[in-house]
């Protein structure tokens, strides 16, 4: 039986950092991470990709050449864990031991749960920027958008970065700008939520967009089905149980509805809805101390994004250290995360807050406000820190930099 001292479960961002951040602590024959793709993808770009201003292509790299080297890689899904014994069993029956286990196996997309999905993928005019095999999808209904409707949806359920939904939407509005269709375009957003964005510092500042461009939002209104051949979208009310609406698209982009890993339901490391049950400061399992998670498989009370991952990579690196000497782990996850809602082709508003939903932002300026600088650090800056940076355990999010950056300012 194969034996580690650290074994990852997921090898994307949260995984592959703490490997690298592992490597470093215990030694690299000491790690293994567990992951069956053999692609490894920034996800963040996907955003961009929808709308053709970067390629798929440059969104993906090799999981062997991510893989901290002499950390093992494990080829294989988990396909049970159980923490009672310190084992993990593999999709291929293997059987592996740990001292301590990280969890990091993100969410699952769930396009099933749409009526009509997933096969109305292969009808015109249908994209979604969360997976890789749809996100080129919405950038073909984009180009093709003649009139008519563009229809934009945000599901009844958690998602990875919330922002992400909408900034399809400023993208696509500037793109038709641009070719001269907006004034035969409808601009719709329909979103489960009561509100367009989390933290009202910059919800404020996107109603403010969504009057000036003259975006269509419908709030509480949840996408149910998709008949792909007669080009419409059902929604239905969330507070009018039984009453749906359907709206006639030209072009469609769904945000699929999103839930834990298939592996943690009814383990007992989840919690009741099936995430990662951990300590909202520290990282670690409620019940099995030598359990940790980090990234979206968890319960963390915050936005599930690769910022917050990054954050929470570094607290959870000192946490380890003292749980390995027999100390009590002491720093602490304030719940930073970050969303770069891209609003334009050279535009962002940099949302940065806490479990607070407080703005917590690095720079000295009011990041609310539409910027270009922002835009580069997004489509430029940051797929850098990811690769180079975060990967390698040497991002620890930018708490560091907003200290010095705020010296002599309130
Ligand atoms: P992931 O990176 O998703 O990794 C989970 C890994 O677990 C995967 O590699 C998967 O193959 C593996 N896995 C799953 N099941 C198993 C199993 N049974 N056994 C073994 N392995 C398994 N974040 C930002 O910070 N800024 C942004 O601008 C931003 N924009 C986004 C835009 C889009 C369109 C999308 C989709 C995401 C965006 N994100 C953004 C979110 C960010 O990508 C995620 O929050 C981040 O990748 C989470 O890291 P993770 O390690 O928790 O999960
Ligand atoms: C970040 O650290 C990060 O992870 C590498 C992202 O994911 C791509 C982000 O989108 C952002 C905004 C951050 C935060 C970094 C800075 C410099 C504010």
């Amino acid at each position: 039986k194969e034996h580690y001292k650290v074994l990852v479960l997921g090898g994307g961002s949260g995984g592959i950092a703490m490997s690298a951040r592992m490597k470093r602590k215990v030694g690299a024959e000491n790690v293994a991470v567990v992951e069956p793709s053999e692609m490894h993808y920034y996800q963040p770009l996907w955003t961009l990709v929808g709308a053709g201003a970067k390629s798929v292509k440059g969104s993906g790299r090799p999981t062997a050449s991510v893989v901290p080297s002499g950390v093992k890689w494990i080829k294989s899904h988990v396909q049970e864990i159980n923490p009672d014994k310190n084992t993990v069993r593999t999709g291929d029956g293997k059987e592996i031991s740990y001292k301590y286990l990280i969890v990091a196996l993100g969410l699952q997309l769930h396009y099933e749960k749409i009526k009509g999905l997933p096969e109305a993928f292969e009808h015109p005019g249908i994209g979604s920027n969360y997976s890789v095999q749809t996100v080129n999808k919405t950038w073909a209904a984009l180009q093709n958008f003649k009139e008519g409707n563009a229809v934009f949806s945000f599901p009844n359920t958690p998602v990875k970065c919330a922002g992400a939904p909408q900034k399809i939407m400023y993208l696509s509005d500037a793109y038709m700008r641009k070719t001269g269709k907006r004034s035969k375009a409808n601009i719709i957003y329909n979103t489960s939520l009561p509100v367009l964005f989390g933290v009202k510092k910059y919800a404020d500042a996107l109603w403010e967009i969504v009057k000036k461009r003259d975006l269509q939002v419908n709030l509480r209104h949840n996408l149910i089905e998709v008949r792909a051949d007669r080009r419409e979208a059902v929604f239905e009310k969330l507070d009018s149980p039984g009453e749906t609406v359907t709206v006639e698209y030209e072009m469609l982009h769904v945000t699929p509805p999103m839930g834990p890993p298939e592996v943690l339901k009814g383990n007992p490391l989840a919690d009741e809805a099936g995430w990662l049950d951990v300590d909202k400061n520290v990282l670690q399992h409620k019940r099995y101390p030598n359990v940790f998670g980090i990234g979206d498989c968890t319960n963390l009370p915050t936005s599930k994004t690769a910022a917050a991952v990054a954050g929470q990579s570094a607290v959870l690196d000192r946490t380890i250290s003292k749980v390995m000497k027999n100390g009590q782990p002491d720093k602490k996850y304030d719940g930073y995360t970050s969303c770069p809602l891209v609003t334009s082709y050279n535009t962002v508003i940099l949302a940065e807050f806490d479990y607070n939903l407080e703005p917590l932002e690095t720079f000295p300026i009011d990041q609310s406000k539409e910027r270009r600088i922002m835009y580069h650090m997004k489509a430029d800056l940051m797929p850098h820190l990811y690769w180079h940076g975060l990967l390698r355990g040497l991002w620890g999010g930018p708490g560091p930099y907003r200290k010095l950056m705020h010296l002599g300012m309130k």
